[in-house]
């Protein structure tokens, strides 16, 4: 009895884990090291904090959607994305 219930525990965790693991992964290759910019850990990546990290302006300006000269984590995957590919336009 006690030996079941802890393999199922196990088995939830293990679950838990790969589900965890796999939305990491993805949020990893949506926002690459959005923290690592984010220096002051304001939650929000400056013009400044972006080209420390040698992100071009350019990319800045085209993920700051609401034009408030900060990129949230949201914006930030925006212009790292738009920094990634070479092809300039509208993706829509
Ligand atoms: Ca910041
Ligand atoms: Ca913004």
């Amino acid at each position: 009895m006690k030996n079941h219930s802890t393999r199922v525990l196990r088995f939830a965790q293990a679950g838990l884990l790969g589900a965890f693991a796999a939305h990491a992964a993805i949020a990893a290759t949506t926002m690459p090291e959005f923290a690592q910019y984010d220096v002051n850990k304001d939650g929000a990546v400056s013009l400044e904090e972006f080209s420390a990290r040698g992100g071009k302006e350019d990319a800045f300006r085209a993920g700051d959607a609401n034009g408030d000269g900060m990129l949230s984590p949201d914006e930030f995957g925006k212009a790292v994305a738009g920094a990634k590919n070479p092809m300039k336009g509208d993706p829509k």
